[in-house]
């Protein structure tokens, strides 16, 4: 089987699908549905012996559309019937008895092209959790600690939060970073080879981790003054460097002004204080004002109703919207929290308001393949244009995590990054914003034998994207699912080791064009994985062998899974090479 192009397809485009079966009397059919509708089926006609042609052109408009061939075969049982399909892996494709178990193969049909920002797409990207960075009070204070906060020494491990019985939470513990030592760390993180900073919330919020918006409108005391944001921001551009805030619009604080403010003169109260509050329509009350729908259950944080109007208006509107304020501080693009529970609509609307301006980028968190995902009962198009430029991608830190623990095997991490790249519209997929673990994972050393921290770094920069370094990985913390992963940044104890790997690599990607832009394929041979990088005239090659022995590579046995210009001449680099049991070993041309 054989499809051209390759990957998604640009609204109006012809694809070519060719199949090839070495059997006499067969007939073959192409069969493919438009996601859940209807389905087409053409007769393949043969254009030399045992190969079959046909070919569909894509003018019904942007979706998922899903194939398969039927090989129809005359024998002494009468009429045969086969299925073609995908494997489950996703691998190569595989016979399937009944029509009704075939995996179909995947096509993904988009609007238009949509390069992010420049910039971004050449960035090497650091996310900071505001709380746990640095503190840059020349006293080392905290400011403004919260009421029911408590306050920990800078390097503790101490759990988040203590509960009550009832679920609420009593207190939250806070390490006091802020603003302005994020300010004062951007010469550090530019050794490090960092371009741009992606913030987790900062907007006036109860808990240290500030998903719960009390007031959008305001920088968190605790973070600092407006002043120390517009210095931030300065300074970065100063440096050449770019930030990217975090935008959660899903759901407020239930101590927020919209939801909880009591009345006092000049100032609207909250939801819960009156139906006749402006913002009543926002949250859905199941008993007002008692109980309202809320986040996954969970009663902090009341969510709100992203098809209100007013809600919209407030939030990406021409004036005086979150939005605009923000943007006009000067920062450079957003993330938006929880992406895949925002409806397409309200994505569209916030993209409206970026695109007037120059270079902003708007990036989903969205933990699966973006590019056939179901929520809420639909299919989203939220890759397929004006909405997001890409997502965190989830996926590939899962696949390097269970390939470099020896879970799945080299041929079918190869086989499933190349089909992920098949599923995203080119320009999403390298818009998409890679990581090793985030604020919401383990840390990736806590997953991963430190052994294959170099394996785990190299994969992250060979790969189409942009990598995002989550806070101090490059110094070696470790820890488990949140709130241990949140631990303060140990700026008196940095593992050399870990930084040095995080540096060359940024450097590398900042140097080779090709990393960053260059096409992509994979390959294998045994349980090496080979990443393809190249261009017309360049490429840039990363081996990586995650096993407890060391791999000479034979040549014929590297199974390439595509036909690639670079092929021939990468073979006489390629035979007789020896990659060291876990290491990676790279080459450019
Ligand atoms: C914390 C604890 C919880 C506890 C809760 C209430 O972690 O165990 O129940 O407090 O006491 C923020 C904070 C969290 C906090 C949460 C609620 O950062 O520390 O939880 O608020 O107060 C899913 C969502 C995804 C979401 C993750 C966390 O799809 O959108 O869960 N991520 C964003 C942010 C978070 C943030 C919120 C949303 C809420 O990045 O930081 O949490 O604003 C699978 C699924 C995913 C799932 C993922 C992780 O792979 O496919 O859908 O993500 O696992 O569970």
């Amino acid at each position: 089987e054989f499809k051209q192009p390759f990957g998604a397809i640009k609204t109006g485009e012809v694809m070519k699908v060719n199949f090839s079966s070495d059997k006499e009397n067969v007939t073959i059919k192409f069969i493919i549905r438009r996601d859940f509708g209807l389905r087409h089926e053409f007769d393949m006609h043969p254009i030399e012996k045992g190969l079959y042609s046909s070919s569909v052109q894509f003018d019904v408009g942007h979706g998922l559309y899903f194939y398969y061939f039927e090989i129809s075969e005359q024998s002494d049982w009468g009429l045969v019937k086969h299925y073609y399909g995908r494997s489950e892996s996703g691998g190569e494709g595989v016979l399937y008895i009944s029509e009704q178990d075939v995996r179909p193969f995947q096509v993904t049909v988009y609007d238009k092209d949509d390069k992010a920002p420049e910039w971004y797409r050449d960035a090497v990207f650091y996310q900071i959790f505001p709380d746990r960075f640095n503190n840059g009070n020349s006293d080392g204070k905290i400011n403004a600690p919260k009421p029911n906060s408590f306050i920990y020494g800078s390097h503790q491990d101490q759990p988040m939060y203590v509960k009550e019985e009832n679920g609420d939470i009593a207190r939250w513990d806070f390490f006091g970073g802020n603003l302005k030592g994020i300010t004062q760390k951007i010469p550090y993180l530019k050794e490090l080879g960092v371009t741009a900073i992606y913030l987790n919330p900062i907007f006036s919020a109860t808990s240290n981790h500030r998903y719960d918006t009390n007031d959008y409108l305001a920088i968190d005391t605790m973070l600092g003054s407006e002043v120390d944001f517009k210095e931030l921001i300065d300074k970065l551009h100063e440096n050449k460097m770019h930030l990217v805030l975090d935008g959660v619009f899903s759901h407020v604080g239930k101590d927020s002004r919209y939801f909880n403010l009591a009345g006092t003169f000049g100032s609207k109260e909250g939801a819960t204080k009156t139906p006749k509050s402006p913002y009543f329509d926002w949250f859905k009350f199941t008993d007002y004002p008692n109980d309202y729908k809320s986040w996954w259950g969970i009663k902090d944080l009341p969510e709100i109703d992203k098809d209100n109007e007013s809600f919209r208006n407030f939030i990406y509107g021409e004036k005086d919207s979150v939005l605009e304020k923000w943007n006009n501080f000067g920062i450079d693009g957003w993330r938006l929290d929880v992406a895949d529970e925002l409806p397409d609509s309200f994505i569209r609307g916030i993209r409206k308001n970026l695109n007037q301006y120059e270079n902003m980028v708007l990036i989903g968190e969205v933990w699966e393949d973006a590019s056939n995902k179901i929520s809420y009962g639909q299919r989203r198009d939220y890759i397929l244009g004006d909405s997001l430029h890409g997502c965190m991608n989830y996926p590939f830190r899962d696949l390097i995590i269970r390939y470099l623990n020896g879970t799945i095997p080299a041929n079918e991490i190869a086989h499933q990054l190349l089909g992920l790249s098949e599923n995203y519209p080119k320009d999403i997929f390298y818009n998409n914003l890679n990581n090793l673990g985030t604020h919401d994972t383990e840390r990736i050393l806590t997953m991963i034998q430190p052994k294959n921290n170099d394996n785990a770094v190299s994969l992250m920069f060979s790969l189409p994207g942009v990598p995002c370094i989550y806070y101090g990985d490059e110094a070696g913390l470790t820890g488990g699912k949140d709130p241990n992963n949140r631990k303060f940044f140990p700026w008196d104890n940095i593992d050399p080791t870990y930084y040095k790997q995080y540096q060359k690599w940024s450097n590398y990607r900042t140097e080779n064009e090709v990393l960053r832009s260059g096409d992509f394929s994979t390959f294998y041979c045994g349980d090496l994985l080979g990443i393809i990088r190249y261009t017309e005239n360049d490429y840039f090659v990363t081996l990586i062998n995650p096993s407890d022995q060391e791999i000479r590579i034979d040549f014929n046995a590297i199974s390439f899974l595509q036909n690639l210009g670079v092929q021939e001449e990468l073979k006489a680099k390629l035979d007789g090479l020896q990659i060291e049991k876990n290491e990676t070993l790279f080459f450019k041309k």
